[in-house]
């Protein structure tokens, strides 16, 4: 029965890649609420697989969540309250550059500048992926059915062919947002290369300069140890996104409403 898989599943929270600044908060929560838990770590892929599985079976599981992310869309879940506010609280995704991109390269700047939409819309490309579809076709097919939005981000900028490298992460979220941003450089008339790292070392390459741009930064809690350390040699670009949110996530017949009572 489900009280058995309950204790059996107790004591781990299912987490990600451990480089993500979600992994860090949840050490925080560990701590500050003095949980009986240690932070399994995974990637973004494997804890939605963990938790795939424990729904099918109706099974206790507690994993670090995000939204936008198409497990809400999929499965009836809930964050746990977090009454500490560890997590923080209205979170957005920001645009990252190297210091001298704009000054080299403004018209692809102007366009990370006005890279902007909803969780709702970034979310769609997400199911896409997630439904079947390859990065590059679920990209193209939300570039083709939004030609306005795609229209007001490139503006009056004709790329001149010049390569604009992005660096990302791959959480679902980040490959589904970065793939939609290379399409839209391409459509303007640049050239793109994709550079999938980890989360410091991401940092670490806008601030070095060895990438142009990024928009896997998720502010101004998720990720502040990082923008901490480098936020002095890169450039805030802008918010891509508003109304994100980080937190520990359960399906919803996991009876506890908040952090507090994952020890009970
Ligand atoms: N996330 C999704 C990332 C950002 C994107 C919340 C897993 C993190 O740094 O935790």
């Amino acid at each position: 029965g489900s009280e058995q898989s309950a204790s059996m599943q107790k004591g781990k929270i299912i987490g990600i890649e451990p480089g993500a600044g979600i992994m860090q908060n949840t050490e925080d929560a560990i701590t500050d609420y003095d949980l009986d838990y240690t932070l399994v770590s995974s990637s973004s892929a494997g804890m939605a697989s963990e938790l795939t599985k424990a729904i099918k079976d109706n099974k206790w599981i507690v994993v670090t969540g995000w939204t936008p992310h198409w497990k809400f869309a999929r499965f009836n879940l809930k964050y746990l309250d977090d009454p500490k506010g560890i997590y923080g609280g209205e979170e957005y995704i920001g645009a990252l550059a190297r210091k001298g991109f704009e000054a080299d390269n403004p018209g692809a700047y102007e366009i990370l500048f006005r890279f902007k939409w909803t969780p709702d819309e970034m979310e769609s490309v997400m199911l896409a992926i997630e439904d079947g579809k390859t990065d590059e076709e679920a990209a193209n097919e939300y570039i083709t059915t939004h030609p306005d939005q795609v229209s007001n981000w490139i503006g009056n900028v004709t790329g001149d062919g010049s390569l604009v490298k992005i660096g990302y992460v791959l959480w679902d979220s980040e490959i589904a947002s970065t793939n939609v941003l290379k399409k839209v450089y391409e459509q303007a008339g640049y050239k793109t290369e994709l550079i999938a790292v980890d989360a410091g070392p991401l940092y670490q390459a806008v601030s070095t300069g060895d990438i142009d741009c990024t928009i896997s930064a998720w502010l101004p809690k998720t990720q502040a140890n990082y923008m901490d350390k480098y936020g002095d040699d890169l450039v805030e670009v802008g918010k891509t996104l508003e109304g994100a949110k980080i937190g520990l996530v359960v399906p919803d017949y996991v009876t506890i409403s908040s952090i507090d009572e994952l020890n009970s």
